[in-house]
């Protein structure tokens, strides 16, 4: 077997060394028609809905609206739950009335039970019930016959639901013809009468209080329910068969649909994870974007296929509002996407608009799941900002990251044994270039066994940590979530004799094939399974870690191997008789979860996590960051980093990062370099390589490169600062960090699909240079009235202006948007934690009002404290040629030595004097010096502490 297995290795180790050009095989992943389900919703014709909502059956209570749908065609009647929620949501339920067994509701992904708001009646006909919503802002009008929903703000229709009448729901039946059919029926009837002797009154199951329903005309309902008509069967419905793998499918046809139409929108974006634009596409001539967590090898650029995690939330902006989408449901999900402009030109649709001809531009959205329930939530914004707190409060913030999480990362598989990691750490500091963690993969375990370590190659994890933090620097190591079966392996003999792995339908164990050969998979949607995989990481536990040790997930779609699609069978069985395919999607957050949890933990409750996870979901950026799995060294792979991250950004995760200079394949220095250049602003900056390529450390491609390296990260790091307030008002506000232009520009329709340039906070606009031998680059500054700074040279521009920016090998294209103030630390380190009490530098970009307002947050960058108020949150402000500094946080208290030791003031004149004036009232004069060529006034040495409060007066 082990010699088997190590063939296997071998041959995948070679596939990924001798594979010429990169690109992914299909063959392995299906397409919606391979699926069967999105083949049965996607031949559905639009047009009136087979449902009709019996508005007899209508009940309002504080909360909540419910009423009865019922299929004219098949019978069946669902139950539709519609509740206003605070802040401008609604959510929609629809489940079926009397499911033959419970349907999976995706738990722990809210933070909590979404406040209500009342919902009142505020007009009524024979076919429609007008409810207010949103204390009367907005109405939802309930469309009785064929049943739709419309939302409107004001005047305005906002949203409609089912108007193409696509609602679909397959209902859980028996099978025909099976004895398993009379035993599903069977397992039904049971379920409802066991949860019936359980519940409490109100919980109590449609079928046990049928008669003592409060809601009117159910009797009716429930007796046309009982004429139901069972559709004709058709293929893939009750067994499913891809390439080599048969689907049982013991539940049969489950899926459900329903279709949105956003009128008066253009653009959508959001759903990730897919290998393309920021602005998604519309999929009428392509398939719907996929999302369903996948190891896809050797991913292909501009496509719908789905990737490694994915966030089910949709966004549409337009000049007027911004809205999401949230599709609470983690089984696979396809979403198809038309418009009615779709395929005519810009000019085409203009000119319609202006010969008065023209439709509405409309965007519509069809999602299709597999299993679950339909759990909605639609965020009516109106802002960007309002929609990122409407999705923040239902999934969380980002977490705050460690400061020194911000830092540079080195990886590769593998860094070898102790002695490389000596000597790659060495390199950092022979050639003056920061960093503060080195990763090490799989290798580094014994066998393969995580949580342990190769005995030869790293016989002394804990002298080697120490030696790092010497350095004030850290490690991560990679856990994935596949165990070798191996029962001399203690992880894997606890989890078998707790009874903790995911079954097989059969209720074995369920194996399949990964990096340790034959593994099991810990069911992480388990709590205890959760709470004892986080106790692995206490100190005692996994031996040789210290507090500067790190994790990484990967894997966790999950992989395996020799799986359907690489994945898990989806008749698989989880915690709670949840079958594979109810949770798919939410099996990597759990892991990212338990893993981040063990960090915790093994801290006492006091230090702040660091996981990288691959497989993600709705919430995942509670746990920490994620990259963009395995990319390659091409040109295409770096530019699309930028909108894979604007897209992860704009569903909350903020902490995304690509593999620096491509996973796969060997980049030219001039690729190796421009990547490190864009990646310096992204936020998780991680250099990572196959372990097929050549060793491509910093300082390995000639002196020129070298030098250009350092100069980059230097700069990444000098900026530390002003990422690390990004991120603490992601964590607080919910504001992505890296972002794209309309978020800050929300009216400029022109920038609506613009990601090859972004906004890093709302102070910096970066354009990479991503393309090679590039002399050019086109740069876009917006903002009507506005003024930018190029951050190296302070050349001043009017906006909105474009115009062809010569570039060189050592450029990368940033601003500094005119009304800023940004805070850097200018003295270069080894490392983030060497710079924690350096003094700081306020750069002050005036806009043409000769204003600017910035921010600093600060506190001690690794533990929970801040959370009792252990934070510095200044707030800076120019006006009228002062510069005041003042507490936006009369709460926070943080104690630090970092003094401020410069001031530059961008776009300035020159003043006669500068003098600075602290709260009692003690008042010096500052040198400074001013640049007429550039107009830059610098100011020296205000010399107070950074948490002071004082007023900088230039006259
Ligand atoms: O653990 C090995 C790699 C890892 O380096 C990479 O970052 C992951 O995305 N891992 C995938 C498994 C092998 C990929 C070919």
């Amino acid at each position: 077997m082990a010699v088997v297995w190590r063939l296997l290795e071998l041959a995948l180790v070679l596939s990924v060394c001798l594979t010429p050009a990169l690109s992914v095989d299909r063959s392995n992943f299906k397409t919606c028609d391979q699926s069967s389900f999105c083949r049965r919703q996607r031949k559905l014709e639009t047009g009136p809905s087979q449902y009709r909502a019996l508005l007899g059956s209508a009940k309002l209570t504080a909360d909540k609206l419910e009423i009865q749908l019922i299929n004219d065609k098949t019978k069946v009647s669902l139950l539709l739950e519609v509740f206003g929620l605070h802040g401008n949501m609604t959510r929609i339920k629809i489940n079926e009335l009397k499911p033959l067994k419970p349907r999976y509701e995706v738990p722990d992904v809210l933070v909590g039970t979404p406040t209500p708001e009342n919902l009142q009646v505020s007009g009524q006909d024979d076919n429609t019930l007008e409810l207010s919503l949103g204390g009367g802002v907005n109405k939802l009008l309930v469309t009785g016959s064929p049943f739709r929903l419309d939302i409107l703000s004001g005047q305005d229709l906002v949203l409609s639901v089912n108007s193409r009448g696509l609602l679909y729901f397959e209902h859980l039946r028996a099978r025909k013809d099976t004895l398993s059919a009379k035993v599903s029926s069977a397992v039904g009837n049971m379920w409802h009468k066991v949860k019936n002797l359980f519940s409490s009154d109100s919980e109590k199951t449609d079928a046990a209080s049928e008669s003592d329903s409060e809601i009117p005309g159910e009797e009716e309902v429930v007796k046309e329910e009982e004429n139901k008509k069972e559709e004709e069967d058709e293929p893939g419905m009750w067994e499913e068969t891809f390439k080599t793998h048969t689907d049982s499918k013991p539940n049969g046809p489950s899926s459900l649909g329903l279709d949105f139409s956003l009128p008066g929108f253009e653009h959508v974006y959001g759903i990730p994870e897919h290998a393309d634009n920021l602005r998604l596409r519309t999929t009428e001539s392509t398939d719907p974007y996929r999302l369903y967590n996948l190891d896809v090898f050797q991913y292909e650029l501009y496509n719908t296929m789905a990737l490694y995690g994915a966030v089910p939330l949709l966004l549409a902006h337009n000049i007027h509002r911004t809205l999401g989408i949230f599709w609470l449901n983690a089984a696979e999900t396809w979403v198809d996407i038309s418009s009615n402009t779709a395929g005519k030109t810009l000019f085409g649709t203009m000119l319609q608009y202006m010969q008065g001809g023209g439709e509405t531009p409309q965007t519509d959205v069809h999602w299709m799941s597999e299993s679950g329930i339909i759990d909605v939530f639609l965020l009516l914004g109106p802002s960007p900002s309002d929609v990122f707190k409407q999705y923040a409060s239902l999934t969380g913030t980002q977490a705050l990251p460690p400061y020194f999480s911000l830092g540079y990362h080195q990886c590769r598989w593998n860094y070898n044994d102790e002695e490389d990691v000596r000597s790659v750490d060495a390199g950092f500091d022979e050639h003056d270039i920061p960093y503060d963690f080195i990763w090490l993969d799989i290798e580094h375990a014994d066998g393969k066994r995580y949580f342990t370590w190769d005995a030869n190659k790293f016989p002394t994890p804990r002298n080697m940590l120490d030696g790092l933090k010497e350095k004030r620097r850290k490690m991560v190591a990679i856990v994935d979530p596949h165990i070798k079966i191996d029962g001399g392996y203690r992880i894997h003999s606890e989890i078998r004799s707790r009874n903790y792995y995911v079954k097989t339908k059969d209720g074995s164990d369920y194996e399949g094939w990964c990096w340790p050969g034959s593994a099991a998979y810990p069911d992480f949607t388990n709590p205890d399974m959760r709470a004892w995989w986080s106790s692995m990481f206490s100190y005692d536990h996994y031996e040789g870690s210290t507090e500067n040790l790190f994790v990484w997930n990967d894997m966790n779609e999950p992989s395996v191997f020799n799986g359907p699609e690489v994945t898990m069978h989806k008749d698989a069985v989880h915690w709670g008789e949840w079958e594979h395919r109810d949770v798919h999607n939410i099996y990597g957050l759990y892991v990212h979860q338990a893993t981040a949890e063990g960090l915790i933990h093994r801290s006492g409750g006091k230090e702040r996590p660091f996981v990288l996870t691959r497989a993600f979901f709705a919430g995942s950026q509670r746990y920490g960051a994620v990259w963009t799995g395995d990319n390659a060294a091409e040109w295409g792979h770096l530019k699309i980093s930028i909108p894979m991250c604007l897209s992860l950004g704009l569903v909350g995760i903020s902490f995304c990062g690509a593999d620096v200079g491509g996973f796969f394949k060997n980049p030219e220095p001039e690729l190796l370099l421009r990547w490190y250049q864009a990646g310096a602003y992204q936020p998780f900056f991680r250099a990572h390589a196959h372990l097929d390529t050549p060793r491509r450390e910093p300082w390995l491609h000639g002196e020129t490169n070298t030098d250009l390296i350092r100069t980059v990260l230097r700069e990444r790091y000098t900026l530390l600062p002003y990422w690390y307030t990004l991120f603490y008002n992601a964590h607080r506000d919910a504001e992505p960090v890296m972002r794209p232009l309309w978020v800050e520009f929300p009216t400029d329709v022109s920038i609506f699909a613009m990601d090859d340039q972004y906004m890093l906070g709302s102070a910096l606009l970066v354009h990479p240079v991503t393309e090679a031998n590039a002399r050019e680059v086109e740069i876009y500054l917006p903002g009507a009235g506005e003024v930018w700074y190029d951050v190296r040279s302070y050349q001043s521009y009017k906006a909105p202006q474009k115009f062809y920016l010569p570039v060189t090998i050592s450029s990368i294209p940033v601003y500094q948007r005119g009304g800023s103030i940004i805070p850097r630390k200018d003295r270069p380190r080894r490392s983030s934690e060497c710079m924690q009490t350096d003094p700081f530098t306020l750069y002050v970009a005036l806009d043409l009002q000769g204003e600017a307002q910035g921010e600093l947050y600060l506190d001690d960058g690794h533990s929970f404290n801040y959370q009792q108020n252990e934070f510095l949150y200044r707030q800076f402000n120019y006006s009228h040629g002062q510069l005041t500094s003042s507490s936006l946080d009369l709460h926070g208290k943080f104690e630090t030595p970092a003094w401020l030791e410069r001031v530059v003031i961008i776009g300035a004149s020159k003043p006669n004097t500068i003098s600075l004036r602290l709260s009692d009232g003690t008042e010096t004069q500052l040198e400074f010096e001013y640049d007429s060529q550039t107009s830059v006034l610098t100011v020296r040495k205000p010399g107070v502490n950074i948490s002071s409060d004082f007023t900088m007066s230039l006259r």
